[in-house]
């Protein structure tokens, strides 16, 4: 998998044209999965010489926030993780540009685990996509009909499994036959049974372990599985499906290890209104917790740091961050709301109004626990006591409220 990413770098850097396998902007491992099972399967299966890329759906940076992918991914290649993550492509790769030198160059994508483009491939090519394939398993938008390489569309588990049942057409599993499929054996020269660790993550996790009481697996999905754990005990006849299983799920909540700004990032949404960008974190742990994060002795003057640098990362307006949480003691659910607002930016100094406003709102319950203020900014950290304002009730609370104050 290593070679096969590396040979695509270098081709790209090289200025040669590829065709770009997309998966959906939440990159979830079904999407980084099927990206990559699809371009080895189309320069396997294709007769035409293109050059098949996986292209990840965030930046770059971003890729740390995915535990499920991390983990899958470091599951499958401990040893040559950090090579491969080095030569993976993602949205903000600057060899990706190198293929629009003007701004009519059209790029050719193939969508894995989506049939619509996303917003940000859209504007990431300037509205200049021809869509080439499809592979997905979503709900069918029946655009695209006359793509020119393939398009299927069928509501499976995984789309991962939908991948994997096209890889074993070329005889991508079958130790026997793999030379015959010229081009597969030279990207792997063997069945890889690394390779189909990675490929059977996403399938597990998507089916809960291909339960059918969850209603989510298909024949599909369990007979791709079974093939990935045939060609794994080959080389590796411990693997075990369940502990592999388990160890991904765990991966997909685990924040434990994220930097304050990681986890400002994890689950974040940005709105403008009036001119000013609103940005709201969700975070699954206290804010105590973020401040122990960032400095053991429990002072805020880094975690501070830490948000007021990520709001003129993206130039924002006010800063809410939204904590959930179960307390250790109580075990009962927790919900605060920490706000920051930096005094350079459009609400500066109406900051003050802003509170009120938030204070006056019996629905919310809000209980002042903190204000801390400095010249760059204002800190206030409140404790919500209806536990359940989540962002997307708060959002059309506050969004008048900013556009009443500025
Ligand atoms: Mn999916």
């Amino acid at each position: 998998m290593l070679q096969f990413l590396r040979n695509g770098r270098k081709a790209l850097a090289r200025g040669g044209s590829a065709i770009f396998v997309v998966g959906n902007e939440a990159c979830d491992l079904d999407s980084f999965v099927s990206s990559v099972a699809v371009a080895v399967q189309q320069t396997a299966a294709t007769k035409s010489h293109s050059l098949f890329v996986p292209m990840l759906g965030i930046r770059r940076s971003d890729f740390v926030l995915r535990g499920d992918c991390t983990a899958a991914l470091r599951y499958a290649y401990p040893t040559e993780y950090s090579d491969i993550l080095d030569s993976l492509c993602f949205m903000d790769d600057s060899l990706a540009n190198s293929q629009q030198t003007t701004t009519n160059t059209i790029q050719n994508i193939f969508l894995t685990d989506h049939n619509i483009p996303a917003k940000s491939l859209l504007t990431r090519f300037n509205d200049s996509i021809h869509v080439v394939g499809i592979l997905d398993h979503h709900s069918d938008e029946g655009l695209f009909a006359d793509c020119e390489l393939l398009r299927v569309v069928d509501s499976v588990g995984c789309a991962t499994s939908l991948a994997v049942d096209l890889l074993s057409t070329v005889n991508f599993f079958d130790n026997s036959r793999a030379a015959t499929a010229a081009t597969a054996a030279a990207l792997l020269t063997t069945v890889d049974h690394a390779f189909a660790k990675l490929l059977i993550s996403p399938i597990l996790l998507d089916t809960v372990n291909l339960d059918p009481s969850f209603n989510r697996v298909t024949p599909t999905d369990i007979a791709a599985a079974q093939q990935l754990v045939l060609a794994i005990h080959k080389i590796d006849p411990a693997y075990d499906p369940l502990a592999h299983f388990r160890l991904l799920q765990l991966a997909k909540f685990d924040t434990s290890s994220l930097s304050v700004r990681e986890m400002l990032r994890k689950d974040y949404k940005q709105t403008s209104t009036s001119g000013t960008e609103l940005g709201i974190s969700s975070v699954t742990t206290s804010f105590d917790d973020l401040i122990r994060r960032e400095d053991g002795t429990g002072d805020f003057t880094k975690v501070i740091a830490s948000i007021r640098a990520y709001c003129s990362e993206l130039r924002l307006g006010i800063l809410i961050v939204m904590t959930a949480f179960e307390d250790s003691k109580s075990k009962s659910f927790e919900r605060e709301l920490v706000i920051f607002v930096p005094r350079n930016g459009k609400i500066g100094s109406a900051s003050r109004n802003l509170f009120d406003l938030l204070e006056q709102r019996s629905d919310l319950k809000l209980n002042h626990l903190k204000t801390v203020e400095d010249d760059d900014g204002i800190l206030r950290w409140y404790k919500v006591g209806n536990a359940k304002i989540s962002r997307k009730l708060l959002q059309p609370i506050i969004l008048p409220m900013i556009q009443s104050i500025i």
